[in-house]
């Protein structure tokens, strides 16, 4: 047997382990991401009681936007994990005075009876992003400026090169502290009993190898954990555009830390940003990823999954379970396959066995490639009884070889003695590294077929086409 066919083989043992794992930890997670009516980002997790809340940004990039639109936070709220409330906007860029834009990664922190709402905001002075802080008298609010200014902002002395992304954790003693900033800059300093003032000096933590940004802080059995994002090609993502988040303990809070690896491999949207919470005797992560209908880097959502501690206090990397992203029933899982050409080496399976790829050049799973035909190809799903369908969504390989993006694609149906295009269809999109969607007035049919054309002198490949029901 060729090395090539034992990789597959391997592959597909791999496939139907990691399929055996999540039937056996019951899959009750497969929903992520966990709210799909709005995209959500950058989570922050607080227990209160029998509720677990999530602090979201709130992405509204327009389609195909290449940068950040986030003017106010939402409150999630559950009490299994597994169903979630949006609970709404509870608070806003307008709620600070002194700032104008880019409502990012916030935490909150409860003391006194008093919830105390963290967020790095364009606070419109010297510099760009400063560091807030609402108070609220309940985890819902309604939350108010508990300082009229910043906390943190580019004159504070020490402060970070980017001073977003706060963690505000409280020790045992009742000392508060709050770590924080971006462009590998972390930062780190007590916070008063006040909350809303700095106690001392801005440290620079030592050990958090790697930190790109968006720290998560906690204790767990006298240990302290920082969950972290990172970007370094040294095990944690296959391009800097990405993150993966790391961890590291220390036996003091403001460190020395000793980076103990990677937890969360990098997501489907180039940030990534964590939070890890225990909730009715299991713990949790909390992250967001590019994976709801329509979403990207730009446009993301949460997702829960569970996480696992080892026996002695290490943390196993989280599996990022996938279900919900789709909005609806992924009718391509249970197709036949066929397309116009494959290459000799690469899979058609590959197409709907239900992976989401880390990104275009994502060769970890198997891959769809038509190298060497070029211009019109096509690949087809059948079914053996009539599917009702209304969105095929496309993730595109792109080898940096000879598979890239293609330069069009389409899809149509099978009416019974013809195919026609699917009616009212968006555009078809070619972005790498995400999942393109076509939606379309509902259809019945046997048959869907994608069909590209590939762009001058390349071949085309694919990772995966989903075929989703209303
Ligand atoms: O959402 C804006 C920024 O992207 C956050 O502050 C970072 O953590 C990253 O997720």
């Amino acid at each position: 047997m060729s090395r090539r066919s034992w990789r597959r083989r391997l592959s597909s043992v791999a496939a139907i382990a990691a399929t055996l794992v999540l039937v056996l930890a019951g899959g009750a997670y497969a929903a992520n991401p966990i709210i799909t009516s709005i995209y959500t980002a950058d989570p922050a997790a607080l227990v209160v009681g029998n509720t677990m809340y999530i602090y979201s940004g709130h992405d509204e990039a327009a389609p195909g936007a290449t940068n950040f639109s986030m003017r106010d936070w939402h409150v999630l709220s559950s009490t299994d994990a597994n169903t979630w409330t949006d609970n709404g906007a509870k608070l806003s860029i307008a709620d600070f005075s002194w700032a104008g834009a880019d409502a990012w990664a916030g935490e909150v922190e409860p003391r006194n009876g008093k919830y105390y709402w963290y967020v790095p905001v364009n606070g419109n002075g010297p510099g760009w992003m400063d560091i807030g802080v609402a108070v609220g008298d309940s985890p819902l609010g309604p939350f108010h400026d508990a300082k009229g200014g910043p906390l943190i902002s580019d004159s504070t002395p020490n402060s970070s090169p980017l001073n977003i992304d706060p963690t505000v954790f409280t020790d045992d003693d009742g000392q508060a502290y709050i770590y924080w900033g971006g462009y590998w800059g972390v930062r780190a300093a007590k916070l008063k009993s006040n909350m809303i003032e700095l106690d001392g000096s801005v440290v620079t933590p030592q050990g958090l190898t790697n930190y790109w940004e968006a720290p998560w802080m906690f204790k767990r059995n006298g240990v302290y954990y920082m969950v972290y994002a990172a970007n370094d090609t040294n095990g944690c993502v296959t391009s800097s555009s990405y993150a993966c988040q790391r961890y590291a303990t220390a036996s003091n809070p403001l460190g020395p830390w000793t980076q103990r690896g990677v937890i969360l491999d990098q997501v489907s949207s180039t940030t990534s940003h964590a939070a890890v919470v225990e909730f009715n005797g299991q713990w949790y992560m909390v992250y967001h990823t590019a994976d709801a209908p329509g979403g990207g880097n730009f446009r993301r959502s949460v997702a829960v999954d569970k996480l696992y501690f080892n026996a002695d206090g290490t943390i196993q990397k989280v599996i990022q379970t996938r279900g919900g992203g789709t909005g609806g029933d992924n009718k391509a899982l249970t197709a036949t396959a066929s397309t116009s050409y494959v290459s000799s080496w690469e899979s058609l399976a590959a197409i709907n066995d239900g992976y989401t790829p880390a990104g275009s050049a994502d060769r970890a799973h198997a891959v769809y490639g038509n190298w060497p035909q070029q211009g019109a190809q096509w690949v087809q799903y059948d079914w053996p009884a009539a599917v009702t369908l209304n969105r095929v969504r496309a993730y595109w390989f792109d080898d940096d070889q000879g598979i890239d993006l293609p330069a069009s694609c389409s899809v149509q149906y099978w009416t019974g003695s013809a195919w026609q295009n699917v009616p009212g269809a968006s555009a078809c999109g070619v972005a790498p590294n995400t999942f393109n969607t076509v939606t379309f007035s509902p259809v019945t049919t046997t048959r869907i077929r994608l069909n590209f054309t590939s762009r001058s002198g390349y071949s085309t490949g694919l990772l995966e086409v989903q075929a989703l029901a209303p």
